[in-house]
């Protein structure tokens, strides 16, 4: 074999090692988190009894560099609330998590694109400054129902 072959095969070979190495420390040392999410995390049993979520739906906060949250619980195949109107302009803090598998969260036509994942809790800030009905769905497959999966969120006049 000749001498640079060797040299270019032996690159390629460790980078390959490496790169494994890399994706194994990080899925066994830091975990894999979604995303979307900060370092908090929830039992995925005690979500209905836990603030915020024991509270799902939207709701004005003071104080804060935004001016609602919104709240929802997702599960198996629905979105807890599945309906919510928002004032138009609002700067909205969304907090989702999971009761029971992953489950995505994408509301079509914003850049608003999460993953839920059970004992993790998600967020996203976004103005919502343009009306209309946007469609809130699930695009990480969960099982038979999924496809059912949605909510509504309508950003209506103040
Ligand atoms: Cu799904």
């Amino acid at each position: 074999m000749h001498k640079y072959e060797k040299i270019w095969l032996s690159l390629g070979m460790a980078s390959l090692v490496l790169f494994l190495v890399i994706i194994f420390v990080s899925a066994i040392h830091n975990g894999h988190a979604p995303a979307a999410s900060g370092r908090e995390f929830i039992d995925p049993e005690m979500v209905d009894k836990k603030e915020p979520f024991n509270k799902p739906g939207l709701h004005k906060v003071e104080g804060k560099d935004w001016d609602y949250e919104l709240v929802f619980v997702v599960s198996a195949f629905n979105y807890n609330p599945g309906e919510v109107k928002i004032p138009k302009g609002s700067k909205v803090k969304i907090i989702a998590t999971s009761k029971d598998v992953n489950h995505g969260f994408e509301i079509a036509h914003t850049n608003v694109n999460m993953m839920i994942e059970p004992g993790h809790i998600s967020n996203f800030v976004k103005t919502f400054d343009k009306k209309g009905e946007y469609l809130l769905l699930c695009n990480e497959y969960c099982g038979t129902g999924h496809a059912d999966m949605k909510s509504i969120i309508k950003v209506v006049d103040k």
